[in-house]
């Protein structure tokens, strides 16, 4: 039977803006209270969903989140109308609201972890959703991915969903970002790979000094014990934590991985090597033949890898192969960076081409090409059991396109956030969007 990776990326809402809310996150930090464009910022999202549409990618889309959460504002004391909910915390505490309006959710890697029903002891594709416990404007996140996961993954003879995991720092999970999984095809049982930054509960393993690390070992063994993985099926590795002292906030600042091929930084791992045999032997019992690519610090500093997000890419694998990377403009514009991918693309290994996209509006809050896509490997009977309204068509980029033209706003700044106004428009937005992606009432707006 066939198999796919579908990219399910993350629409971005009617609210992107630059909260400086993310610290640990040194582009959201540095952009902080930058005035924004969601319309631009949606437009670029779309654009990359299309083009990889176009070249034959099996390609679907998240939905946005309503902002401002009104309801968590709610939950935080203000009362009275909605518009005196918003008026009130803009007045008092704009912090929060500015919280209640991240459109963060459109970093969909983080939505949530996804094993195969290749890999899972049911034979189920199994889903849990991150609690994304380590800042409070992603915190709020997770009941509506819950809800929008269910409406496009609803057959429960091929999907099953797990509620997040228990809302404290000791179970801190960020999804799909610090998980990659390895496979010979799609469709066969593969090795889940699980980089965590450090331990709740064993005080053995180091921990960053500066930044927090998002992703504890206790969340990363409770996702794959949902999940019912083999204990021969998963390896656990650990981020060094001078690396998330740099700025490297999950994973996927500093590593991909796609079908039998490791890319990352010399500096990603604790204990790389053991890392790397564990992977290779895990790998070769399931019939796969691991490869690493290496990118050496001479090259490529880390301080590079986090401004350009080079390993922030999607690695893609070709009819022949072969593989390609997508990366964001900001790979193209850093000489060393750039002068590192030609090298690569030339030197006849694995990765063979190299292709760049401008999702600056993302980009300047820390969400690169992989931030903004979560990947669900599938066989041909599960993708025709996902709802096909979110599946990627010429038409509908069409309507999404026209949707967004319509509805968005191309400035956005912290007094916008503070317009009653901004909450009416995004509601008959997304009222519209369920309908354009048959999701059905999703939103708390829809459903209270
Ligand atoms: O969680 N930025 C996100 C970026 C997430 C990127 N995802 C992955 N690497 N997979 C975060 O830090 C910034 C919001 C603000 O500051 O307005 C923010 O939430």
């Amino acid at each position: 039977m066939k198999s796919f990776e579908v990219n399910f990326d993350g629409l971005v809402g009617p609210t992107h803006n630059y909260g400086g809310l993310s610290y640990g996150n040194v582009a959201s930090q540095s952009n902080s209270q930058a005035c924004s464009n969601p319309k631009e910022a949606a437009l670029q999202g779309l654009a990359k969903m299309k083009a990889l549409m176009d070249m034959g990618f099996q390609q679907g889309v998240l939905a946005p989140q309503e902002r401002p959460d009104v309801a968590a504002l709610r939950r935080l004391g203000f009362a009275g109308s909605d518009a005196e909910v918003i008026q009130q915390a803009a007045k008092e505490a704009m912090p929060l609201l500015v919280a209640s309006c991240s459109a963060s959710s459109m970093w969909v890697a983080n939505a949530a972890t996804v094993s195969p029903s290749a890999d899972t002891a049911d034979g189920r594709v199994h889903f849990t959703a991150a609690n994304l416990n380590c800042k409070y404007h992603r915190s709020i996140e997770h009941p509506t991915t819950s809800r929008v996961l269910g409406a496009m993954f609803a057959d429960q003879q091929h999907f099953a969903h797990h509620a997040a995991l228990p809302a404290v720092a000791q179970f801190g999970d960020e999804g799909a970002a610090n998980h990659t999984r390895f496979c010979r095809t799609y469709g066969e049982a593969g090795v889940e790979f699980f980089v965590f930054g450090r331990s709740a509960f064993d005080t053995r393993y180091p921990a960053p000094q500066k930044y927090p690390a998002r992703q504890t070992l206790e969340a990363s063994r409770a996702v794959a014990r949902l999940h019912g993985l083999r204990e021969e099926g998963v390896v656990y590795a650990q981020q060094n934590p001078s690396v998330i002292d740099q700025g490297v906030f999950h994973n996927d600042v500093i590593a991909v991985g796609n079908g039998e091929v490791l890319f990352y930084h010399e500096d990603a791992f604790l204990e790389t090597d053991k890392m790397l045999a564990e992977l290779s032997s895990k790998l070769a019992r399931v019939g796969g033949k691991f490869q690493s690519v290496c990118v050496p610090r001479s090259a490529v500093s880390v301080d590079d890898a986090v401004r350009s997000y080079l390993f922030n890419s999607q690695l893609l694998s070709r009819p022949d192969g072969s593989m390609l990377l997508i990366v964001p403009e900001e790979c193209r514009s850093n000489p060393r960076v750039w002068q590192y991918l030609q090298g690569l693309t030339g030197a006849g290994g694995v990765i063979r081409e190299v292709q760049v996209f401008d999702l600056k509006q993302s980009m300047q809050n820390g969400g690169g090409p992989a931030c903004l896509r979560l990947r669900v490997a599938l066989n041909e009977t599960e993708l025709a059991a996902v709802n096909p309204g979110v599946i990627m068509t010429a038409p509908l980029y069409d309507s999404l396109t026209q949707w967004v033209e319509r509805h968005y706003r191309d400035r956005m700044t912290e007094s916008d956030l503070a317009d009653p106004q901004l909450l009416l428009e995004c509601r008959s937005a997304l009222d519209e969007l369920t309908q354009i992606l048959k999701l059905g009432a999703v939103y708390p707006f829809q459903i209270n």
